[in-house]
């Protein structure tokens, strides 16, 4: 006596259209019940869709890379008519919240005769499938990890909500796992690790509001793009305790320099970022603390003897940072050829995780678009981000007259547990020094 069962994608909060980046069984394999049957990646977690009863699985109705939102079918499987109805006996250790009758796969085909009258299939009530949390599947909840790297997790019993990840979008790596282990042996201890992950942090729930209570709404999809760059920010922003030192620099000279250097070179551009990339250069190496990350333990700072720079470019899908690389080495149209093409690469959304990676310090401008001052988030692990405004002629006082000045507003966030005020103050008047005379980027 059989059934087919749909297995479908449950309840998966606000997601929709979330990849398919794992099969994890084939048509003929048997399953145990709340067995994974494929793996779904939204921006920031992972998560395996549960077989809904023990059975074989039939079909598979999805194949890589397809996308899937709550109630798509996956599979069907073939399950006999008892396991259908599930007896008590088969819960779960891990607590299923109760649910609802709708939420009960319905067999769609019979393909046997109805079970005997005796059979407890047709005579008890159903038993509700494991519910697939929503809350659970949040990415602020669930590690990213893939599914292997969460049964290594499980082996060693490390609670992956407490360990950091460092591969791309904060994917939880089998370094990372390793790496806590040691930590904990060592003394560091999942409490420590825990507070620095946020774990620790304990916030009010984000508010729930019906906006359309107080007028007409629409809903729009962040970008994949935006998603992933708001889980970085937010990180960034909640767990590096940030200051924000302003300053200014003269850069009449420089323009003068910049539009000289626009008259010869009519084929590349150069913008005020290219000579901010060279100052900034010249700065971190009178200031290699800025030159530098803090690693997870908060314990130990790695000073970079390179310098590559990260430069944030705005693009309709949202924020990225491409890294100019080796930028000591390179003249300033080098850089400006290099700037040129790697920011219409990120706007044809040609670049790739190698291109956003190595940064040591970060410049955002926003000179271009406008604006006085603002706090650029740091880009971690890196430990300094400079935002850039932009520069306006204003009257300054040489001491004996008014003069008119091209002044450019400067933006340093910093990471305090790492760089003191007076530092910060430091290495912005010796960046503004040298833009307002460029041969001390030859000192
Ligand atoms: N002051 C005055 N003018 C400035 C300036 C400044 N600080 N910076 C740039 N400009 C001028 C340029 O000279 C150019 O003018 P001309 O066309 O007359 O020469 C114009 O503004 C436009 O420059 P640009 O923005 O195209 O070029 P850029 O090299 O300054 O910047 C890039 C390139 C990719 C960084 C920029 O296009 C961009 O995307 N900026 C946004 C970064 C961002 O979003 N940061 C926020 C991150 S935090 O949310």
């Amino acid at each position: 006596m059989s059934d087919l069962l749909e297995a479908k994608v449950p309840d998966i909060g606000n997601f929709t259209d979330v990849p398919v980046i794992e099969i994890l069984v084939q048509p003929g394999d048997r399953v145990e019940k709340d067995q994974g049957l494929v793996t779904l990646e939204s921006d920031k977690a992972t998560m395996e869709v549960p077989a809904p009863a023990t059975g074989i699985v039939k079909v598979l109705k999805v194949k890589l890379d397809d996308t899937v939102s709550e109630g798509t079918v996956i599979g069907l499987l073939e399950v006999d008519s008892a396991q259908a109805t599930p007896s008590g006996d088969e819960t779960p250790t891990a607590e299923p919240a109760p649910r609802a009758e709708p939420d009960v796969p319905q067999p769609v085909k019979s393909e046997v005769p109805p079970a005997t009258p005796s059979a407890p299939a047709q005579a008890g009530p159903r038993e509700p499938p494991l519910r697939f949390e929503a809350a659970a599947v949040l990415p602020q909840q669930v590690p990213f990890a893939s599914p292997a790297l969460r049964k290594f997790a499980r082996q060693l019993g490390v609670d992956l909500t407490l360990v950091s990840g460092s591969g791309r979008g904060g994917r939880i790596q089998r370094e990372d796992v390793q790496s806590f282990v040691k930590r904990t042996l060592t003394g560091g201890g999942a409490a420590a690790a825990g507070v620095r992950t946020g774990a620790g942090l304990d916030l009010l729930p984000w508010p729930q509001v019906d906006f359309t209570k107080f007028g007409p709404v629409e809903q729009q999809p962040l970008t994949r793009i935006q998603r992933i760059a708001g889980a970085n920010l937010a990180r960034n922003w909640a767990m590096i305790p940030h200051v924000t030192q302003h300053d200014e620099a003269d850069i009449t000279e420089m323009e003068a320099f910049r539009k000289q250097l626009g008259k010869e070179n009519k084929t590349i551009k150069v913008t005020p970022l290219v000579f901010l990339i060279k100052a900034v250069v010249a700065t971190l190496k009178e200031f290699p603390r800025f030159n530098a990350s803090l690693d997870s333990s908060g314990e130990t700072l790695t000073l970079k003897k390179y310098f590559h720079i990260g430069i944030a470019v705005d693009t309709p899908d949202g924020l990225v940072v491409p890294v100019l690389r080796d930028c000591d080495q390179k003249g300033l149209l080098e850089l400006a050829a290099e700037l040129a093409a790697v920011s219409v690469q990120a706007r044809d959304k040609k670049l790739g995780p190698a291109d956003m990676s190595g940064g040591c310090f970060s410049i955002s401008s926003l000179g271009g678009i406008g604006g006085t001052a603002f706090t650029p988030i740091i880009n971690a692990p890196e430990v300094a981000i400079l935002g850039v405004s932009r520069s306006k002629i204003q009257a300054v006082w040489n001491g004996e007259a008014f003069t008119p000045r091209l002044l450019l507003p400067l933006s340093l966030s910093y990471d305090h547990r790492v760089i003191d005020g007076a530092a910060a103050a430091r290495f912005t008047r010796h960046l503004s020094r040298t833009l307002t005379d460029l041969r001390r980027i030859l000192l």
